[in-house]
């Protein structure tokens, strides 16, 4: 289950505040800027974790040991580590380019969305449609959905008939972190759960 910035990590000092501001700013420079600090990302999102600590400095101070602890706390298993430790991606989430050699497979028959009522309407009119990121995301229940669309205002739980879609050829991926990824979704394949 997915829990939102209440881990109990508060060891070697550091705070859970601390933690998520760390990463934030790897979600910023793995999703979306890697500019920001001049970081190289290959085509498939991985940077090198020296390089990373280096240029990061300028903002924030990381470590090789700080970089394992949120990887491995994360509430969100938003990133990952290479099997040697050297490179770092997110697992999903991008506003950039990078192929994260997701392959195509079957969903669960019923997802959830969770959005703010007053994107409502235009949702019921577009479907649910990309916004920066490469993907509409989904959750495959409904406390991670209610946790994504408060994030906006009043939430609202979308259901969203992903079976159905997958029978009319929708192609879905699931991201390492358990996130189904759709590019879009009609209005026809969505009911309000709530
Ligand atoms: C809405 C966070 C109007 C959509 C979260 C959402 C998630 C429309 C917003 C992950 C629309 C896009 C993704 C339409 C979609 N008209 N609004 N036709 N279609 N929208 O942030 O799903 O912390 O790009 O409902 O917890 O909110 O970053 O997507 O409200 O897991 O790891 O447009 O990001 O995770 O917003 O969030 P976002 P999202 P992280």
């Amino acid at each position: 289950m997915i829990t939102k910035g209440n881990d109990s990590a508060t060891t070697n000092s550091i705070s859970q505040k601390q933690l998520n501001k760390i990463s934030k700013f790897l979600s910023f420079v793995l999703r979306h800027k890697p500019e920001a600090i001049d970081l190289t990302l290959d085509s498939q999102g991985w940077a090198s974790v020296a390089e990373l600590i280096e240029k990061g400095s300028s903002k924030i101070t990381l470590t090789n040991n700080l970089i394992k602890q949120i990887v491995v706390t994360n509430d969100k298993q938003r990133f990952l580590l290479s099997e040697d430790g050297q490179r770092i991606r997110a697992n999903q989430g991008h506003s950039i380019k990078v192929d994260l050699n997701l392959q195509p497979q079957e969903p669960p028959p019923l997802l959830y969305h969770g959005t703010a009522t007053r994107f409502l309407n235009s949702i019921k009119q577009e479907g649910l449609k990309l916004g920066q990121r490469h993907h509409v995301h989904l959750s495959t229940d409904v406390t991670a959905a209610m946790a994504v669309g408060q994030r906006y205002g009043k939430p609202v739980i979308l259901q969203v008939a992903s079976g159905e879609m997958f029978q009319a050829e929708h192609e879905f991926f699931l991201s390492e972190n358990g996130v189904w990824l759709t590019e879009h979704v009609p209005p026809r394949f969505i009911t309000t759960a709530n």
